[in-house]
This record gives structure tokens, C-alpha cells and sequence, in this order.
């Protein structure tokens, strides 16, 4: 096997985001980009000589082309094997149960999540530890830290590997496996859930619709939904992957999952309907015309987590991200749990769950999941409800609506009225100047007096984290009010175009006469409160927000 060194130059924009390096197709497509982050990754890395790699991605577009070149350089870099999906395809969970359950030394997955596909899309890569978790910081930061001085990478002369073909190929000193992409994951949702519960609801005349959004998750929803649950195919939709997603933007909210929404919001809508983004690793879950909020979803699941065969035996604790509402703290409190909070990031939880401090995690970006992988896991979380729906008609004799379920939630626990509020694409120095402004009001704003509300205090929110001691600081801002409420104002780091500024707005009501309000005419003081402060519309010229989950 011929290893060519080829000479190259530091690109100096290669810094890991909230999760991974996400960036415009064209910016991947030029010569040596991607090359040169996927050596730096290698150059943090001891590789020893009998490692393995995981490789996947969510199939969009510039997914195969990258994963050839991924495995040339592994080959090059001394890896002894690829593990690399069919098609090479691997949803982000998928790829975390690969790299536990074989034991790889590590795993690459390339996706953007969320963000389009297509040849003027995004493209992302992140590398995920043996854990199975997206890297911590440490690492993603010596990865930048390589990727800004980097001058050359190493790449074998071999030919390409046929993807489709399940099975071992040898080329020179590596060996490449292709594997079903679907089956190890199922085999697990198998272990965790009580199928032949959701069987018996399903066959029970309970009807549901899951939306993959033209994204990776169709193929999993298939097997396990259809194949595995005897859901009926009408059952799934969108569920065909295409490498543009279908023209469409896979995030599955109440804006760009409209499809479903409407489905679900019609005349005789399903009892159940769930949609999961680009990567497969987020979900937002439907009622029959009711939406559940992402934090209500997280605190739901954990209020009923002993339903679920793999939780029966307790919760070891919970962890939320800092934006996400505290509706788990009540379940949290009342279970007698430690309940942490993180900032943004999935990549935070992966030290809690590996020291066994917590089970259950979510955040409020659409994102749930437990420790049996180390990444949020949208087709799970589907899993939960489902299961969690079945165990009470069981115990019930008839089943439980999804509103029905929420709304005894906040009878019992009061409600967290939550809402995000997202204006994308801004520029920059817009958004940083909309930061800077509300900081400078850091020292005036206590005990000012909004409407019904009075500021408590306000900062800049850090984390230490509890297991390895380091530091997260400027992790959003947060005007914390007397009566509990809160307002968060964060720069997204997903985002590929200007920058998302994101308004998190939340405040607790446990008057059940409160509880049949919009999410939005509740917060609507709050709201005004938010854009008075920051100066948003002035400062941006936006009048409204993109995006409102
Ligand atoms: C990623 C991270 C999540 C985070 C989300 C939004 O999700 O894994 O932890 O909550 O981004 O982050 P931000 O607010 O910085 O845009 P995904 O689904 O995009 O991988």
C-alpha cells in the first residue's frame, strides 16, 4: 500500500462548532479542506496499530466522496479497520451504538444535522470518542489547534470501496467492513423497549405517523416502526433518503416540519406523530392537533421512566441543557434525583453518563436521549412515548391521549411555560452587538421592575464540570427574575450563514386555569420584555423571529 504525503496550507476556520466542523459543500469542496481537518483529527489522536474506525454520515450530499477520502487517510494514518454503514449511512445514534458495541477506538460522522443538503447546501464532520460521545472540548480544540499550523496530510493509494456491498474488503494493511446500517441499532430499541406492548397498541387501532423529512432516520423508521412494531406503511412518511433531503430543511419543528404538522392538526389527525431531523438525532412529538414542547417531552419521559423496561429498575439522575426549562428539576426533585445543568451541547452530558451520574438527558433544541448510547437518539425518544402510552393503556384498558398525558403532567407538577424564539442568518456584528448590549446592562439591571416581573440577577452563564474539573465559560446570557421566570439570549453554534441569535423565554405556572394557554400569549410580556432589552429590532431591522418552537 503506497502512502503519498501531500503537501498542504492551514485553513484558519476549521473551529469545531456546538457539534463539530459544519460548513457550505463549496468551502468542503476545496482542495485539501477536508483533508486537512481530518488529519488534524489524527494528529490529536495515539493511534494504535490494531484500531478500528466508524464511519457514517446521514447520506447527503458530498457524504460518499468524503467517506473514500476518510478511509484512505485512516488507512494512511494507521488504522487496522474501518467500520463504515452501507451506502454510508449511519444516523448520529446508530454511529454511537457502532463505536460501543464493536469497541472501535473512535468514530467520524459526517452530517449538518438539521441544516439542508445539496451541492450549495451544508456539509458537516465531527469525530466522536470511544465512548461513543461527540468529543469534548479538549479535544475539539486540539483538533483547531492542529488544523490552524497543519502543513501536510497522508493519504493511501487505494481504490474506492463498493459501499453497497455489506461485507469485508482488504486493501493493503486496513481492512474495510461495510455493515448493515440499520440492524445492531434495532436490535438495541429491541432490548431497551417492550415491543410487543407497542405491537398490541398498535394492532389496537392507536394510529401514528412518523416523518423521517427525506432524511436518514427512513430506513431505521422502517425496520423498527413497520417491519419490527407492525405499524402499517401509510404509518411513515418522507421516509425515502435523498442526498438533498428532498430540497426540504430536516428540522423537525412546527416550522419546517409543517407537513406532519398539518397532518396532525387536520380533521381525524392520528393519535401520535413524531418527526426526527437530517442526522437522527433530534424529535418532536405530536398529539393529535398538540404539540409537546421538547423540555416538557424530557421531563415526561423521566416522570414515567419505570413504565420503560429499561428504566424500571430508577433514573440514576437527570441533565439538562442550561437554556432547556426546568420542568425535569420538578420530576427531578420529587424522584429524589440529582438533576445537572450543562450548557448547550450534547458533547457535556458524555462525562456525567460515562461516571453513571445520570440516565435521562435532553435538551430543548429537540434533542432527548438516555445512556444507552452517547448521543441524543430522535427514533428513541419516539420508542419512549410509544412505550410509555402502551404501559398505561395496559394499565388503563383504554389508551391516553398524547394532551391528555401532558396536560396531568402539569396538574401534577405545575407547567414551565416555554418558548424559543430564533432569528437566523442575522449578521454578525449585529449579533454581537445585540450580546454586548444587553452585558453592559449587566450592573443596572437588578431589581428592575418589568410589568409583573422584578430582575433578580443577571449573567453570563459557565460551567465547571463535575466529573474532569473544566471550565465552559460565555455559554449564554441570563436575566434571572424574582419570580423564577427567566430569559436567555445565546449566539447558536450550529448555524453555517451570519449568526442565530436565540431568545429562550420560560416562566413556571402552576395554576391548572393557566394551562390550555398558548405558549406564546402566556409569555407575551416576557416577550416585549426580551426585545426592549436587547434592542433586537433596532439593532438587527428584524421584525420578527425566523423560527418560534
Ligand atoms: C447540536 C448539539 C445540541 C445543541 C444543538 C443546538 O445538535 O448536539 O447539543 O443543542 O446543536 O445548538 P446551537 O443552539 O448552538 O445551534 P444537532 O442536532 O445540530 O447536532
Amino acid at each position: 500500500m503506497r502512502i503519498q504525503t501531500v503537501s498542504t496550507h492551514a485553513f484558519l476556520d476549521q473551529k469545531p462548532g456546538t457539534s463539530g466542523l459544519r460548513k457550505k459543500v463549496k468551502v468542503f469542496q476545496q482542495a485539501h479542506y477536508l483533508e486537512n481537518f481530518v488529519q488534524s483529527i489524527f494528529d490529536t489522536l495515539t493511534i494504535e496499530g490494531d484500531a478500528t474506525l466508524t464511519v457514517g454520515g446521514d447520506g447527503r450530499f458530498y457524504n460518499k466522496t468524503a467517506i473514500q477520502t476518510i478511509i484512505k487517510m485512516a488507512a494512511a494514518n494507521g488504522f487496522a479497520k474501518v467500520l463504515v454503514g452501507q451506502d454510508g449511512i449511519l444516523s448520529t445514534p446508530a454511529a454511537s451504538h457502532v463505536i460501543r458495541h464493536y469497541e472501535t477506538f473512535g468514530g467520524i460522522i459526517l452530517s449538518a444535522s438539521h441544516n439542508p443538503a445539496g451541492p450549495t447546501e451544508d456539509f458537516g464532520i465531527k469525530y466522536n470518542t470511544a465512548n461513543g460521545g461527540p468529543a469534548p472540548e479538549k479535544v475539539t480544540e486540539a483538533i483547531f489547534a492542529k488544523s490552524k499550523t497543519i502543513t501536510q496530510y497522508k493519504v493511501a493509494d487505494i481504490a474506492d470501496i463498493d459501499l453497497n456491498a455489506i461485507g469485508e474488503t482488504r486493501l493493503g494493511d486496513l481492512t474495510v467492513q461495510v455493515i448493515n446500517s440499520v440492524s445492531d441499532y434495532a436490535d438495541l430499541m429491541a432490548k431497551l423497549f417492550d415491543f410487543s406492548a407497542i405491537k398490541s397498541l398498535l394492532q389496537s387501532g392507536f394510529s401514528l405517523k412518523f416523518d423521517a423529512m427525506h432524511a436518514v432516520t427512513g430506513p431505521y423508521a422502517k425496520e423498527i416502526l413497520v417491519d419490527r412494531l407492525g405499524a402499517r406503511a401509510t404509518s411513515l412518511m418522507n421516509c425515502d433518503v435523498s442526498e438533498t433531503f428532498g430540497g426540504g430543511h430536516p428540522d423537525p419543528n412546527l416550522t419546517y416540519a409543517h407537513e406532519l404538522v398539518d397532518v396532525l392538526y387536520a380533521n381525524n389527525a392520528p393519535d401520535f406523530g413524531a418527526a426526527s431531523d437530517g442526522d437522527g438525532d433530534r424529535n418532536m412529538i405530536l398529539g393529535n392537533a398538540f404539540f409537546v414542547t421538547p423540555s416538557d417531552s424530557l421531563a415526561i419521559i423521566a416522570a414515567n421512566s419505570r413504565l420503560i423496561p429499561a428504566y424500571k429498575q430508577g433514573l440514576a439522575g437527570v441533565a439538562r441543557s442550561m437554556p432547556t426549562s426546568g420542568a425535569v428539576d420538578r420530576v427531578a426533585k420529587k424522584l429524589s434525583i440529582p438533576c445537572y445543568e450543562t450548557p448547550t451541547g450534547w458533547k457535556f452530558f458524555g462525562n456525567l453518563m460515562d461516571a453513571g451520574k445520570v440516565t435521562l438527558c435532553g435538551e430543548e433544541s429537540f434533542g432527548t436521549g438516555s445512556n444507552h448510547v452517547r448521543e441524543k437518539d430522535g427514533l428513541w425518544a419516539v420508542l419512549c412515548w410509544l412505550n410509555i402510552i402502551a404501559a398505561k393503556t395496559k394499565a388503563l384498558g383504554k389508551w391516553q391521549s398524547v394532551e391528555a398525558i401532558v396536560k396531568a403532567h402539569w396538574a401534577e407538577y405545575g407547567r414551565n411555560v416555554y418558548s424559543r424564539h430564533d432569528y437566523e442568518a442575522i449578521p454578525t456584528e449585529d449579533a454581537n452587538g445585540v450580546m454586548a448590549h444587553i452585558k453592559s446592562q449587566f450592573l443596572t439591571l437588578p431589581n428592575q421592575v418589568f410589568g409583573r416581573y422584578t430582575v433578580n440577577t443577571c449573567d453570563d452563564f459557565s460551567y465547571t464540570d463535575p466529573i474532569d474539573g473544566s471550565l465552559s465559560t460565555g455559554q449564554g446570557v441570563r436575566i434571572l427574575f424574582k419570580c423564577g421566570s427567566r430569559i436567555v439570549f445565546r449566539l447558536s453554534g450550529t448555524g453555517t450563514e451570519g449568526a442565530t441569535l436565540r431568545i429562550y423565554l420560560e416562566a413556571y405556572d402552576p395554576d391548572i386555569a393557566n394551562h390550555h394557554l398558548d405558549a406564546q400569549v402566556a409569555l407575551a410580556e416576557m416577550i416585549e420584555i426580551a426585545l426592549s432589552v436587547s434592542q433586537l429590532k433596532q439593532r438587527s431591522g428584524r421584525e420578527a423571529p425566523t423560527v418560534i418552537t
